[in-house]
């Protein structure tokens, strides 16, 4: 990890930002590493807007700078023939974070998979349609709020309530998931990052 960009993100410095990515870049980083410093930082980001350090302005600047960053890395090859089957995923309704589910929709096209990206704040009965119509052997939900959770377990439970459960796992992921919020909700498994995505979802390709 690069303790400058890490630093750089979590104080919302733009131009050291953009500055050492491209350094980094042009040192032959993977897009990936990069990735993994300035989520990093984000998440000091979140710590300081809990501790009322930061407020909504500086989320939705932190936010500008990901993403102005994640422009600058590019490189990550999407345009190849999908070899692996399909993947739904989008992130669960009341809930409007995407910067993560962009980043694993990015990863899973780039390693091989056709992915259909609903969006945000996607209601239960979208992804049952998408469960239908697209029959992908993965569905991922993405989550960044706890008073989501419940939304995230209403919708796995119609899931299975439509007699869809046996046909496609459930893989959740985002900030505040961890293994007690995949016991809660009922998903076969939370996946940390972009990477064990794919790990996890070749095992079914
Ligand atoms: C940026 C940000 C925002 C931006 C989002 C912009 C956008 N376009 O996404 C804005 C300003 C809009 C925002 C709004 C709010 N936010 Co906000 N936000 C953040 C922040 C700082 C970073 C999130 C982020 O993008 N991280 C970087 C990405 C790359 O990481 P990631 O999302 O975790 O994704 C990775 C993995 O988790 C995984 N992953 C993610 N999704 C998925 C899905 C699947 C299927 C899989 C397999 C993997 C996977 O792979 C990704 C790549 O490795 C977090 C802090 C944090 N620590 O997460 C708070 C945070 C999530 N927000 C928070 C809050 C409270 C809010 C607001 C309620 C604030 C308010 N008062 O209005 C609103 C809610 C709006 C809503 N209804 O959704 C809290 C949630 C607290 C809680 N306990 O729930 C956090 C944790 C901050 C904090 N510590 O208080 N926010």
């Amino acid at each position: 990890m690069s303790k400058k960009l890490v630093e750089a993100m979590a104080d919302l410095d733009e131009d050291v930002v953009l500055e050492e990515v491209k350094a980094l870049k042009e040192q032959g980083v993977p897009a990936l590493e990069i990735i993994e410093s300035l989520q990093a930082g984000m998440e000091t980001v979140g710590k300081r807007f809990e501790e009322k350090e930061y407020f909504l302005s500086e989320l939705i600047m932190s936010a500008e700078v990901f993403n102005e960053a994640s422009e600058l890395i590019g490189g990550m090859d999407t345009s190849g023939t999908s070899k692996y089957g399909k993947f739904v995923i989008g992130t669960i309704y009341d809930d409007i974070h995407d910067i993560g589910k962009n980043i694993v929709t990015t990863v899973m096209r780039s390693n091989g998979f056709e992915v259909i990206d609903l969006g945000v704040d996607i209601p239960t009965a979208k992804f049952i349609e998408a469960i239908k119509q697209h029959k992908p052997k993965v569905v991922g939900i993405s989550c960044l709020l706890t008073t989501c959770f419940d939304n995230v377990k209403e919708c796995i439970q119609a899931i299975e309530d439509a007699g869809l459960r046996n046909d496609v796992k459930v893989l959740i992921g985002g900030g505040p998931v961890d293994e007690a919020t995949g016991k809660y909700v009922k998903a076969d498994i939370v996946a940390k990052n972009a990477q064990n995505t794919v790990d996890y979802c070749k095992q079914f390709a």
